[in-house]
């Protein structure tokens, strides 16, 4: 279907596959370089079909702050620079073509490439010779070589380095700072042959204002698993000392502040849990990538475990909150519990893997009922979730708190006891003042919070 809407003659045409956390903030900010065209291509998918339209009518399809977001995208839609299909052709006229699609991996921690798959023979279908394609989605080292370029090949019967361009770029973007990352971070560019990094680092010199670093692509593919693990090893770490302070006795947030009073350490939060798109699965990314196409394989016991810790915080929450209630005279069976916060991460809409839910599954499992709420979070399927913190308060035996959202810490305690049925407060984040909280008369347990 040729597009009449872009003269695409003389302008630069960038197409952007997978209109997601990447996609968008990707797809409207080089849209918004002077000589660029770009269309963003989104499958008229059950989950994410409807943002087609809602970005073809200037708005945001995001419910979090998103600072400057909603405004680019109005700009430049209005400018005629920016606009999303379902029709991946489109790339037949593309000069460059980002793959910015989800790359989950099962309950076997194996990845699936379905997605990444098919739009890559989508792509191989229609592309022209010398278009430079860049995977953007966090793929498990060597995925861009071993599987992407062969499909590439076959399906548009070119040869990468020779007829088209090929490379890898990871993002880091951070919901609630989608267009600040993008643009303030360093970054990450490898190409598999110097053409193919030349020509996309001129790509982000035009949107990145940060140092961009040339590699191989197996180098920059590697390095984006590696920084997201080594994150997920700091807050395993971090989990793991909460959980020596709860039973020393010790507020384990004071004793890191003593820690990272020190310039050159920096010790990460515990928490409720690790949720989010990256973290939970980059780690295990990484690890396939080391058996997939290693040469020998290497026990990656560290990584794995951290892995394990945090996905055992939501389950720690479940045995705070059953202390906690026995201290009131309550049982866990039979209870109301409140849960605050279903997002992954503070002042974002973003649910994906969120800690909330093995801790609403396992309360449910015990014979509690339990009632979400989310300021920014609409469907929430299965899950009674409201928007009307006294709704969710009222009546309960229990406030759970999994998410930092700002309006949690506004939360007047006298206000609360007068809707809550039992006075228990379970504090995942480190959002209240236990001290507070037990002088205004509620039980008090929380993530690191030894008393
Ligand atoms: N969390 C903790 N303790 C911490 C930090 C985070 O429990 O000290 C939890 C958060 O509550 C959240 C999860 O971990 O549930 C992930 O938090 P995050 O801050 O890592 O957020 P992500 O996963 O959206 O973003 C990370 C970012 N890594 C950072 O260093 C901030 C981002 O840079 C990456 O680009 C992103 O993963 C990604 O896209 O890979």
């Amino acid at each position: 279907m040729q597009d009449s809407k872009f003269e695409i003659r003389n302008s630069k045409l960038i197409v952007v596959i997978g209109m997601g956390y990447v996609g968008i903030p990707c797809a409207v900010l080089l849209a918004d370089v002077p000589g660029h065209k770009v269309i963003g291509v989104q499958r008229r998918s059950e989950r994410s079909g409807w943002k087609i339209d809602v970005l073809n009518q200037g708005k945001s399809p995001f419910e979090g702050h998103e600072p400057g977001l909603a405004e680019l995208i109005a700009r430049v839609v209005e400018k005629g620079t920016f606009r999303v299909t379902e029709d991946i052709a489109v790339c037949r006229d593309a000069d460059v073509i980002l793959i910015d699609v989800q790359t989950p991996t099962d309950s076997g921690r194996v990845p699936q490439y379905l997605s990444l798959r098919e739009v890559s023979a989508g792509v191989g279908q229609y592309m022209r010779k010398g278009t430079l394609v860049v995977i953007e989605s966090t793929v498990a080292p060597g995925t861009t070589q071993n599987i992407v370029q062969p499909i590439l090949e076959e399906t548009s019967g070119m040869k990468a380095g020779k007829d088209f361009y090929l490379g890898f770029s990871y993002e880091r973007v951070m919901p609630g700072k989608l267009l600040e990352y993008m643009v303030d971070f360093p970054r990450v560019v490898g190409g598999i042959d110097a053409k193919s990094t030349e020509l996309a680092v001129e790509l982000y010199r035009t949107i990145v204002k940060r140092e961009i670093t040339a590699t191989d692509v197996l180098t920059a593919e590697l390095a984006k698993t590696v920084e997201n693990a080594y994150r997920d090893v700091n807050i395993a770490f971090a989990n793991e000392i909460a959980l020596v302070c709860e039973s020393l006795g010790v507020d384990a947030y004071e004793m890191r502040e003593l820690i990272n009073a020190r310039p050159d350490r920096h010790m990460h939060l515990p928490g409720a849990g690790v949720g989010g798109h990256c973290l939970p699965k980059d780690t295990w990314l990484l690890r396939f990538g080391v058996k997939e196409y290693g040469t020998r394989d290497v026990d990656t016991a560290m990584i794995t475990l951290a892995r394990r810790i945090n996905d055992a915080m939501p389950d720690h929450m479940v045995r705070l909150v059953e202390e906690a209630l026995a201290e009131a005279g309550r049982e866990v069976k039979g209870s109301r519990a409140a849960v605050l916060g279903i997002a992954y991460l503070e002042d974002s809409d973003d649910i994906r893997n969120t800690p909330a839910q093995p801790l609403i599954n396992t309360l449910r499992a015990r014979g509690a009922s339990v009632i979400a709420h989310d300021p920014f979070v609409w469907g929430y399927e299965g899950e009674e979730l409201t928007r009307d913190l006294d709704e969710a308060l009222r009546g309960a035996d229990c406030l759970a708190l999994v998410t930092k959202h700002q309006m949690y810490f506004e939360l007047d305690l006298e206000h609360v006891k007068g809707l809550i049925r039992t006075p228990v407060i379970v504090d995942g984040r480190n959002v209240f003042s236990a001290k507070a909280c037990r002088e205004a008369g509620f039980v008090y347990r929380g993530i690191g919070k030894g008393s």
